[in-house]
Formats: C-alpha cells, sequence, structure tokens
C-alpha cells in the first residue's frame, strides 16, 4: 500500500482546528435520504460493524420515490422478486409487479425490522458539503439546523428526487388545477373533470389508464411515442407466499431466474444486435393486436430503436387510449393557456386540470447542492460539461464521499437494486478500509477515473442509448452520464474488486 502525505492547500489548517476546544462530534457515516439506497446502505455498514450512522432525509417518511410516486397506478415495471434486496426477501409480494404501496410498505418495513429508525432525522434538508481536507472530515450545512460533520458521506438523495413543472410558456397563467406525477394531490376529485395529460414515458403510462375511468375527458400530449412491450403481471398464488416463506431458497431461485432473464434483454436493449430487431418486432405486433386504428397506430409507431429510450411495460395504456373518453394529441404544445392547452395548429384544449408526467430534473451536469471538495473545488463546476465518476460511486477531489446511483450507473434492463446492492457492498468496503487503516482519506486517482471514463464513454457510443434519439439519459448536447453500457454481471464484477492502486490513501 502507497502512503500519500496530506498535500491538500487546506492541509496547514489542520492544527489549528485540532486544537478547538468547541469541536462538534464527527458522525462516523452521514447517509444522504432515506430511500432505498440510504436504508440499504445503513443496513450492510450495520453488518459490517460500521455503526456510528446518521441518515438525514428531508421529508417526514422514508421510501424516497416510492414515497414521493404516489399517482393511481403507480406500480414497478420490474418484477418484486427482482425489484427487492437480496438480503432482504419478501415471501409476500402479492402481484408479479407490485404497486407503489406495496412497495413503500416493504421499505418501512426494511427501516422497521432492521431497527434503522433512530438513526434517521428526518425533515433536515442537505444545503451544502465542504470537505476539510485537514481533518478529514466533511461538513453538511443544512436548512435552519445545526452542521453535522462526518468522516464519510453517502449521496443517496436519488437520481429521480426533484420533480418540477416543465418551462412552458404560459404555465403560470393556467387558473385550472396543476398535477405533477411525482407530487399527487390525493384531495382533488377527477370525477367528471375535464383533464390534459402531458407526457407519455414510464408514469404517464401507468396515470392515464386509472384516469380514463374516473374523468370525463382525458387529452394526452404525446411528444414522443416509445416503444411498448407487454407485462406479464399476475396476482401471486397463495402456495408460492407460503413456500417462500417456508423454504426462503426457493423464492432466491426465482429471482435467480429472473436476474438471467433481464440480463438476456440487454443483447437487445443495450445493443443493436439481432434481438434488437425481434423486439421491435414484438413491439409492433403488439401494437398492432391492440391498436386497431391505422392512424392512431402510426400516431404511436416509435421512429427511435428499441432500448434507446426507456420501454414502456404495460397491457392497458394502448386500450385507455382507445376508450370513448380519451384522446391522443400528437401537435405539439404551444403554450399554456388561462384555460388550458394551445396545440401548435391553433386549437385551445380547455381543460380543468393538467397532469404534468413530465419526468424529473435529473443532475447530469450537477449535483442537487453544492458540493465543495479538496481545497475548495467545486463539484457543480466540474460536473458541468457532463458528470463522471469512478465506478459510478467516487469522485477525484472529493474523498470519504460516495454516490449511490451516481454516473453511469443506471441499468435499461435489469432492477436498479442489483446495481444499488452492489454499489452498497463497494461503499461499506471502501468505508471499512478507511477505518481499519485509521485513515483520513481516501481520495480517489484523477488518473484512474479518467481512464475509466474513457472507457465507458468508448463502449456508450456503441449502445442504443447513444443512437439518436432524446431521453433524460442524456445531456442537452448528448453527453450520456447517467446509463452503465454493459450487463449488470459486468457492473457487478468491476464492483467486486477495490483496486487500492487507484486511490490516494492519507
Ligand atoms: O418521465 P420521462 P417519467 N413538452 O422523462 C414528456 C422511472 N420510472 O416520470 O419523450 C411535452 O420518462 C416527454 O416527452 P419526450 C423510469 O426510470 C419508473 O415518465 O421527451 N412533453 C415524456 O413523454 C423512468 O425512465 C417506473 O418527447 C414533455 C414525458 O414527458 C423515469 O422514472 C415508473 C415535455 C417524460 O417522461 C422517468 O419517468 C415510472 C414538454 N416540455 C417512472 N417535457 C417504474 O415502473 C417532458 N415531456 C420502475
Amino acid at each position: 500500500m502507497t502512503q500519500y502525505l496530506d498535500k491538500a492547500p487546506d492541509a496547514g489548517r489542520r492544527s489549528r482546528k485540532a486544537a478547538d476546544p468547541s469541536a462538534v462530534k464527527v458522525v462516523e457515516v452521514l447517509i444522504v435520504g432515506a430511500g432505498f439506497a440510504g436504508l440499504g446502505s445503513a443496513i450492510q455498514l450495520r453488518k459490517a460493524g460500521i455503526t456510528d450512522i446518521a441518515i438525514v432525509e428531508r421529508g417526514t417518511e422514508v421510501g424516497g420515490t416510492w414515497r414521493d410516486n404516489q399517482y393511481p397506478g403507480a406500480a414497478c415495471d420490474i418484477p418484486s422478486n427482482l425489484y427487492s434486496f437480496s438480503f432482504a426477501q419478501n415471501p409476500g409480494w402479492t402481484r408479479g409487479y407490485s404497486g407503489s404501496r406495496e412497495i413503500l410498505a416493504y421499505i418501512k418495513g426494511l427501516a422497521r425490522d432492521h431497527d434503522l429508525l433512530p438513526l434517521i432525522r428526518f425533515q433536515h434538508n442537505v444545503e451544502a458539503l465542504h470537505f476539510d481536507g485537514g481533518e478529514g472530515v466533511w461538513t453538511v450545512t443544512l436548512t435552519g439546523r445545526e452542521p453535522i460533520k462526518a468522516r464519510s458521506v453517502v449521496m443517496a438523495q436519488g437520481p429521480l428526487s426533484n420533480a418540477g413543472f416543465p418551462n412552458m410558456r404560459g404555465i403560470e397563467t393556467f387558473q385550472g388545477k396543476k398535477i405533477h406525477s411525482a407530487r399527487w394531490d390525493h384531495s382533488y376529485d377527477f370525477a367528471g373533470k375535464r383533464v390534459a395529460v402531458i407526457g407519455t414515458g414510464a408514469s404517464a403510462v401507468q396515470i392515464i389508464p386509472e384516469l380514463v375511468k374516473v374523468a370525463d375527458k382525458v387529452k394526452v400530449f404525446q411528444r414522443t411515442p416509445g416503444w411498448v412491450l407487454p407485462r406479464f403481471d399476475f396476482q401471486s398464488p397463495e402456495w408460492t407466499k407460503a413456500l417462500f416463506a417456508k423454504l426462503p431458497v426457493s423464492q432466491t431461485a426465482v429471482r435467480e431466474a429472473m436476474y438471467w432473464i433481464h440480463e438476456s434483454m440487454a443483447l437487445g436493449m443495450i445493443w443493436n444486435t439481432p434481438m434488437t430487431k425481434a423486439l421491435e418486432i414484438l413491439g409492433n405486433r403488439f401494437r398492432e393486436a391492440q391498436v386497431k386504428d391505422a392512424w392512431l397506430r402510426r400516431q404511436l409507431t416509435p421512429d427511435f430503436k428499441i432500448g434507446c429510450k426507456r420501454v414502456l411495460m404495460t397491457n392497458d395504456y394502448y386500450p385507455a387510449l382507445q376508450k370513448p373518453n380519451c384522446e391522443l394529441i400528437s401537435w405539439p404544445i404551444a403554450n399554456i393557456s388561462e384555460k388550458g392547452i394551445r396545440s401548435v395548429e391553433g386549437l385551445e384544449h380547455q381543460v380543468d386540470c393538467i397532469v404534468f408526467a413530465t419526468g424529473f430534473e435529473v443532475s447530469k451536469n450537477g449535483t442537487p447542492f453544492p458540493v465543495h471538495g479538496l481545497g475548495g473545488r467545486d463539484l457543480n463546476a466540474e460536473w458541468s460539461g457532463g458528470a463522471q465518476a469512478y465506478k459510478s460511486v467516487q469522485v477525484s477531489g472529493y474523498p470519504n464521499l460516495y454516490f449511490t446511483f451516481g454516473p453511469n450507473s443506471g441499468p435499461g434492463h435489469n432492477s436498479a437494486l442489483v446495481y444499488m446492492e452492489s454499489q452498497i457492498d463497494y461503499i461499506v468496503r471502501s468505508i471499512g478500509r478507511l477505518a481499519a487503516g485509521k485513515l483520513k482519506y481516501i481520495d480517489v486517482r484523477a488518473d484512474a477515473q479518467k481512464t475509466y471514463n474513457v472507457d465507458i464513454q468508448k463502449r456508450l457510443a456503441k449502445t442504443n442509448w447513444n443512437s439518436g434519439c432524446k431521453s433524460w439519459y442524456l445531456s442537452a448536447d448528448g453527453f450520456n452520464s447517467t446509463m452503465f453500457p454493459g450487463f449488470a454481471t459486468q457492473f457487478a464484477k468491476q464492483m467486486a474488486t477495490f483496486r487500492e492502486r487507484d486511490y490516494r490513501l492519507v
């Protein structure tokens, strides 16, 4: 192991700080966010013997994206046996693909069963992070509260946690009700209302079938039609639940089978192969079977490769669009007016409510709050041309800081939780190394990070995500800082090795 002296510009402040009698307690690990990643990190850290943990959560409940996304029809498009932690399997899933309430109940169960609630400080909103290279400590600034000091920080605030209304001309003039998919207003009664839905992505295709059941009229504003494939959902039979509870290895076997089925999908979804064509044929046949009207079918036909944007797994979206009270509008939106939405051909669609299923503000070119590393360097500025990290979890110059769902860790074909578990294991190993070596900090080397990213970007250039469509995976200028160009198995393999020579150990 190579030991390096701390040459950080702020190292000179060390002795002054060390002499400060008012020095506050330094938490060993501070986790930002109490969703899947934050709670999973806490569970695995504790298992590794790291117990001095605090979790800060800006909300009043655990659950992250599954607490926020409670729109009607919200469900996961990955089977529950795979969209859960392998170390906390749930034999009681009621469906093949569970709804958001059941997933939220599972997350709450994780917090309860692993006794994590005492670690969580609710309504603690992080405003900034500053690293002191002299002390090897992060200062976490919070809104209206005393700052917290921590040796290591795990960013588990989620990539899809910031929902916002899109920047559309006239949006502030609309006199009716505005609802964002990720901030649903359950008190609003849709019965008898004229509703517009903007967006036809993963959230919209789940919301629309529910809205057409209650609203008087639903107008769906589509900018880009996506690829739709059937979802093989079913109610879990009682005997499988009993079997999984009695014999957990049987559930592990089912999970394993699902993992490999999803892995095989990568061949068609990530890269352009004969399987891509086969999946497109399946998508075309599905549309032909479900959509009778030729013009509507034409409007719903994507003009990009399958996998380029997230594939929509739904059986009831196309049927919902054909209900008498539903209408697909593929004219682009010109502006929002006082009474509704004006499309470019000049029509004003008057509605009582607009549902914005328009996605999230994803931090591709920055961090959700200012992060200052060694010598005051600013991660927002460094990421302005596109976020980059080492193996998605660490960034050079920002020691002891870890990302879950960091740059280039997104899957297009397999469960996000599979990726999350290997990131968490890596983070636990790194924090364990810090503690075992009584190190002040661990900082990834800039050259190791660069080599890693050159390879990732080369591989991304050959994927379907970079094949020409626009999606939230890419920045405005087409840089892909979100997806991992490979199988989940490859991602797990790279995360399984902690190469000490890629780090400065101080
Ligand atoms: O958001 P999206 P989402 N004018 O960005 C349209 C996860 N998720 O909330 O395609 C007009 O996918 C936009 O049009 P276009 C999943 O990872 C998972 O649906 O950009 N339209 C698009 O149709 C997913 O990828 C589950 O042309 C505008 C839609 O709004 C991610 O969340 C379920 C517009 C946005 O689609 C985000 O999904 C739900 C504008 N100005 C979500 N701006 C699971 O099942 C945007 N649009 C796990």
